[in-house]
């Protein structure tokens, strides 16, 4: 359990990045009057000043800097906000720096497969995946802007549908075990949910948090690399030769992923088009500022599973190609 005082369990919080969302979490965890403290490599400070603007109001938060995981304390609660492509090295890190062996982590990245073997090789890591449809973007390194509000669910990391198996049984092991900060089985929500679902509502937990993710994955395989490839905003996806591709995105990946429903999942990508219609994706904004892409845990990650499994994702590998290219133009992929 995390450290007691006066009867209350005190929860350490621990942001890792400038990311966007992590930001904005940041902001809603220290207004909720928690104890939140940012991992930031690149600064020597011993505080970190961010700025976040939400309804055109900008506000101004000096977080202490986290120097290292041994800094942060045994019963600390990290939010990841990363890159797919970042979080392995990030794990990596921390581990190297002391991180708990029984640390608690909470993850949030578009798409699925980073770090999995990697995570699988921890079994005594408390993981909780966070899937959210809020929006929001850098102004600046330090500067995140919300775009929109949306909701948030979050869950105890359960193998992927279709991990390999010698994984999915490390971490099912692992899923009954009891944390110094988290929960005592994969299906129950930690004592720590409720002040970070007070911090930034609406947050639900959700026991099976696996098949959201997948949910999630197919509207960034299918609004992300198409909106990337036609140069705009996610409006641009109205046309019918958009929907067309979009229906067979949706299709492979619920044929890879029985537990879908391609009608459902296209229905689902359409409405995130209406309610993002004006806002470029993060893909399209990563190749603009010559960033890595997170292609290959969306449309890359589909291609690899359904190679695995004899299941056609043609759709989902030509994409994933296409967006590779770009990468490679850009300079940010070698061959
Ligand atoms: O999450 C997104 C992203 O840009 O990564 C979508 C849902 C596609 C909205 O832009």
């Amino acid at each position: 359990m995390g450290q007691r005082e006066w009867g209350f369990t005190m929860t350490q919080w621990v942001v890792v990045g400038t990311g966007a969302l992590g930001m904005q979490w940041a902001q809603a965890l220290h207004d909720s009057g928690e104890a939140v403290s940012l991992y930031v490599r690149d600064s020597e400070a011993a505080v970190v000043r961010l700025q976040t603007t939400q309804n055109s109001q900008v506000r101004e938060l000096s977080l202490p800097r986290c120097q290292s995981a041994k800094d942060a304390g045994a019963d600390a609660v990290w939010l990841l906000f990363v890159k797919a492509w970042q979080l392995e090295p990030l794990l990596r890190q921390l581990q190297g720096e002391g991180l708990a062996d029984d640390a608690t982590l909470i993850v949030s990245h578009n798409g699925l497969g980073a770090g999995e073997a990697y995570l699988a090789q921890q079994p005594n890591w408390q993981v909780y995946d966070l899937v959210t449809t809020h929006g929001a973007w850098r102004q600046n390194r330090y500067h995140s802007v919300l775009a929109g509000l949306g909701q948030s669910w979050i869950g105890r990391r359960q193998p992927t549908a279709c991990a390999g198996t010698e994984s999915s049984a490390s971490t099912e092991s692992s899923a009954s075990t009891e944390s110094s900060a988290g929960s005592v089985s994969g299906s129950e929500p930690p004592h720590w949910l409720d002040k970070l679902a007070a911090a930034w509502p609406p947050l639900q937990w959700d026991a099976d948090i696996e098949q959201r993710r997948w949910r999630k994955l197919a509207v960034n395989c299918a609004i992300n690399p198409l909106a990337t490839l036609a140069g705009g905003v996610n409006g641009v996806l109205r046309s019918e030769e958009a929907r067309a591709q979009i229906r067979a995105i949706c299709e492979e990946i619920a044929n890879v992923n029985p537990m879908l429903d391609a009608d459902e999942l296209v229905a689902e990508v359409q409405q995130v088009i209406r309610a993002t219609a004006g806002n470029r994706c993060s893909m399209l904004q990563d190749i603009e500022a010559q960033r890595a892409t997170e292609i290959d845990y969306l449309n890359g990650y589909v291609c690899e599973q359904g190679q695995q499994r004899q299941v056609f994702t043609r759709v989902n590998c030509e994409v994933a190609e296409r967006i590779r290219q770009l990468e490679l133009k850009s300079g940010v992929r070698s061959l």
